[in-house]
């Protein structure tokens, strides 16, 4: 999950600390899927200049990971196997948290990426969710995962947590063991 320069990298705008770490063990982890045969999907955050996601139009986050810019590229470090299928999300007027669905947030509709379609054409039953950030976008797509009947792992050595207060990163472990997400 958005393993993007705007999160993973020191200079991005929306930072989360100890981000860089998780790119080798990503790495690992995707390497050994591969060798696996399962599918690997990387997700990208894509936002318009302007969304209510960001606190400039009425949301919380600083502007980070616009479409088409350096900030919302995948961290340099991370390897991409090639052909490896990118869901880009947020990418309207919307939140950008599940890899599966977004909210819009002018209807109040949430509609489905091509994330599940993805899934359920390989056959996948077991998922495991890495990278950024724990208490948002990984947490809610463990969740939507698990709420899909997918078994789900969450391995906390390969997430990091933005932790705009301060307890988030145990809320969000608990929210996601009460779901029945594995939190490893
Ligand atoms: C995320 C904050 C804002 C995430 C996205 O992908 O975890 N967090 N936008
Ligand atoms: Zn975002």
């Amino acid at each position: 999950m958005d393993v993007q320069v705007d999160f993973a990298d020191p200079t991005g705008s929306l930072y989360v600390r100890g981000g860089e770490d998780v790119v080798p063990l990503v790495n690992a982890e995707v390497e050994a899927a591969v060798e696996a045969g399962s599918p690997v999907v990387f997700t990208q955050d894509w936002h318009p200049e302007h969304t209510p996601h960001f606190a400039a139009d009425g949301g919380v986050w600083p502007v980070h990971c616009v479409a088409g810019t350096p900030g919302a590229e995948l961290h340099p470090a991370l390897v991409v196997p090639d052909g490896a299928p990118r869901v880009r999300k947020g990418t309207g007027a919307e939140d950008g948290y599940s890899g599966f669905s977004e909210l819009d947030l002018a209807s109040g509709r949430r509609e489905a990426t091509v994330l599940g379609d993805l899934l359920d054409s390989r056959g996948v039953q077991r998922v495991v969710v890495v990278g950024l950030a724990g208490d948002y976008c990984v947490k809610a797509t463990a969740l939507d995962g698990a709420a899909r009947g997918l078994a789900v792992q969450v391995p906390l050595e390969l997430t990091r947590f933005v932790q705009l207060a301060d307890g988030d990163d145990e809320r969000a472990v608990d929210e996601m063991r009460s779901a029945g997400v594995e939190v490893l």
